[in-house]
């Protein structure tokens, strides 16, 4: 017995990091009848979660980022949230560091699914779907009378009945995430450290999927909104994606 013992102990410390840096390969070829702004757009993994919190301060101390984030830390910072309060340059770096990159406005709507109105499909959303603007949301344009159980983040992974069919989760609400698209130009912004130009971090890049603050149809699929890229808010995070090769 002892040794069943262990074994459960074991998989439970070792499951959560195995299920936290998942990715989800998305293929646009599997695609049926795939609008032209896509094609050409090659296939990609992409992070199952939002950066989380833990992830970024672990980044931030092997890094060059020592600023604290006040805000955060005045939230009781969860690990398991997602990470915010990072300008583009710092979700960009980040996602370097691992090999990877942020995903381009057109890759994200892949992963959400270009035929879907939200990524879970068409019907709306509701309290088991994601972290979005509920009852206990501050703004005039809450939802519902129903509560999702958070007024601000919540952990990532939290919301299964708001996942893509191949498992991409909180596309749709907790927070906004970068993508590497110039709202100006729809051309890709690369990475090229945090010296960029003052022009470039400057720039306004493309953000994707509403927050749980936002309206109803900022949570669609083909929404977008945008941010500069030296700006930083609590309501902004990010994911990465990766080449296939
Ligand atoms: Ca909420
Ligand atoms: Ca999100």
């Amino acid at each position: 017995m002892k040794l069943k013992g262990f074994w459960i102990l074991w998989f439970s410390f070792l499951a959560p990091q195995l299920w936290a840096g998942g990715m989800v390969l998305i293929d646009p070829a599997k695609t049926p009848n795939l609008p032209p702004k896509y094609q050409g757009v090659k296939p990609f993994y992409i992070d199952q979660f939002e950066v989380t919190l833990g992830e970024q301060v672990s980044f931030k101390k092997k890094q060059i980022y020592k600023r604290v984030d006040e805000f955060q830390a005045k939230e009781a910072p969860d690990p398991a949230k997602p990470a915010n309060l990072a300008p583009w340059y710092e979700a960009a770096h980040f996602c370097e560091v691992l090999g990877k990159r942020l995903p381009t406005a057109l890759e994200w709507e892949l992963a959400a699914g270009v035929h879907r109105k939200y990524p879970w499909g068409d019907e709306p959303p509701n309290a088991k779907r994601g972290n979005f603007c509920d009852k206990s949301c501050k703004s005039p344009w809450n939802l519902w009378r129903e509560q999702d159980g958070f007024e601000r983040s919540s952990p990532v992974g939290r919301f299964v009945e708001g996942a893509t069919p191949e498992g991409v989760f909180d596309l749709a609400g907790n927070l906004w995430e970068w993508t590497s698209t110039i709202a100006e130009t729809g051309e890709t912004l690369i990475f090229r450290g945090k010296d960029q130009t003052a022009l470039e971090n400057s720039q306004d890049l493309v953000i994707k999927g509403g927050s749980y603050g936002s309206r109803i149809e900022q949570l669609e699929n083909q929404a977008f909104a945008r941010s500069p890229a030296n700006y930083k808010a609590s309501y902004l995070g990010w994911r990465c994606v990766k080449d296939t090769l």
